[in-house]
């Protein structure tokens, strides 16, 4: 057994999955790694199970019932990991808008230079966005700068969904109450973590456009980090 694991969840991703599976265990380092699915129409499972056969004891799946979102997908990603030994847990995306090489660079940030928290970061080094239309990336950094303003986070790329934690991050933050399920699931566990005074670090990476299968952005998505992030900080102030 690694003493790292790789999430990544699922939706409709038939045409990612195989690969960016194999592109993890291509690694030099050995990640596991766990597939949340959310039943998805495609038979994305099915090809995960098919793989699991190559891959015994290294890939791991978890099936619901149905689509419940990101948010809860990676909760119900963390539970299963704490319940074994791993000491870092990854977030990653199946469509290779992270790419599967920079692991080892979060991996080394967490495991030997002080971070609890390393986060691949789109705006650290300008915006090192590859193929994103310009509307998209006006509303990812616009975002990151107002968590930035009202929570007042040093974390430039609060919305990034490439990350390392640290196992006791996990444990510490109480994940029955984590309550968001886009975007705004990303500030919200950045957000609790800062609040308890864990260390968070930012890599730069290169963050590219999916180029196969379909996203699920929606306005919902939107809608909920923008009110999200304000109740986020008004809980915050109150707990004090
Ligand atoms: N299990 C599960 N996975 C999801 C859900 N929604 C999205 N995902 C997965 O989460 C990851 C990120 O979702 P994306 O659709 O790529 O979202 P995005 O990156 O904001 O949008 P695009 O890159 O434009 O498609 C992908 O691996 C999706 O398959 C969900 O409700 N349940
Ligand atoms: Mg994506």
């Amino acid at each position: 057994m690694s003493d790292a694991i790789v999430i990544i969840p699922t939706y409709n991703e038939i045409e990612n999955v195989e690969s960016i599976i194999r592109a993890v265990f291509s690694q030099h380092k050995a990640f596991d790694v766990l597939i949340v699915d959310d039943n998805s129409p495609d038979q994305t499972a099915i090809r995960v199970k098919e793989l699991q056969d190559e891959f015994k004891n290294q890939l791991f799946l978890l099936e619901r019932k149905e689509k419940s979102g990101l948010g809860t997908a990676y909760i119900a990603g963390f539970e299963w990991v704490l319940d074994k030994n791993y000491q870092f847990v990854f977030e990653m995306d199946a469509d290779f808008s992270h790419n599967p090489d920079d692991l080892k660079r979060l991996y080394e940030a967490c495991a030997n230079h002080g971070a609890d928290i390393s986060v691949g970061s789109r705006y650290v080094k300008g915006i090192t966005v590859v193929n994103w239309p310009m509307s998209r990336i006006l509303l990812s950094y616009g975002a990151s700068r107002y968590v930035r303003f009202i929570t007042r986070m040093k974390v430039k790329d609060s919305t990034a969904g490439f990350v390392c934690y640290k196992r006791k991050v996990l444990e510490a933050i109480n994940l029955k109450k984590v309550k968001f399920v886009g975007y705004a699931f990303q500030i919200e566990m950045k957000f609790k973590a800062h609040k308890k005074g864990f260390k968070i670090v930012e890599i730069p990476v290169i963050f590219k456009d999916r180029t196969k299968g379909n996203s699920k952005m929606s306005g919902s998505i939107i809608t909920e980090a923008i009110f999200g992030v304000i109740s986020l900080k008004l809980k915050s102030l109150f707990a004090k």
